[in-house]
């Protein structure tokens, strides 16, 4: 009898919730930190803090036209890296292909990304459930792509209370929400530290990269 290497998980998703594994192949994810090599570089990391003054756990930057941002005013929008003063660097070209080639395979047109954040997970790296909502129209989707080590994503409904599921997103898997799946809670339980299948100078000292791409305004 012949076992399966590891069990590739049969998960059944919520609507508007669409997980495409592996979709980028090794090359794919190579050229993907090169680019983040280039926004880390326009765009150091930051160290933010929430309303209350308590920092989040992840670093993080940002690249299109708007990029997120916290602090003591809340969480908001902003043109610009605030360290820096300049705006911050464009989406790359290979990332918004990639949106483009997904968003016709969940049926969705018009999809014009304005903002993405890029997530910087160290070894103890993690995120609290939670929804996205600091974008204007929920009617347009999240593109999240996974880069390094795995990750136990943690997806649950429409009330914080609701239970969750535990997704281990490798490097190269491509996550969509859209329509229903937007507004649901999500967050990193943890990630996985020494499962990265590769090695690139834009994950020297990080464990994970997430990259996601929104339409802010
Ligand atoms: C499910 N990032 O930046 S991406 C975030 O891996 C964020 O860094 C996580 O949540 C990360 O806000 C998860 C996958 C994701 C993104 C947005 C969602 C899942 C989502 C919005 C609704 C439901
Ligand atoms: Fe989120």
């Amino acid at each position: 009898m012949t076992l399966p290497l590891f069990a590739e998980e049969e998960i059944a998703l919520p609507d508007g919730a669409a997980l495409f594994r592996a979709e980028l192949d090794r090359a794919a994810q190579i050229a993907l930190l090169d680019d983040v090599a280039v926004i880390l570089g326009e765009a150091p990391p930051l160290r933010l803090c929430m309303r209350n003054g308590t920092p989040l756990v992840n670093a993080m930057t940002n690249c299109g036209p708007l990029g997120w941002y916290s602090d003591r005013q809340g969480y908001r929008y902003i043109d610009r890296h605030p360290e820096t003063g300049r705006p911050w660097p464009a989406i790359p070209a290979r990332l918004r292909a990639l949106s483009d080639r997904l968003m016709g395979r969940v049926g969705v047109r018009g999809y014009e990304p304005d903002a993405c954040l890029v997530n910087l997970y160290g070894a103890d790296g993690r995120l609290s459930l939670h929804q996205d909502h600091d974008e204007v129209d929920f009617r347009w989707p999240i593109v999240s792509v996974s880069l390094g080590a795995e990750a136990s994503f943690l997806l649950g409904g429409r009330t914080r209370k609701d239970k969750t599921q535990d997704i281990r997103l490798r490097s190269g898997d491509v996550v969509v929400l859209h329509g229903p799946g937007r507004t649901l809670f999500h967050g990193v339980k943890r990630v996985w530290p020494g499962t990265s299948p590769l090695a690139h100078p834009a994950l020297d000292g990080l464990a994970r990269i997430n990259l996601t791409l929104r339409r802010a305004r």
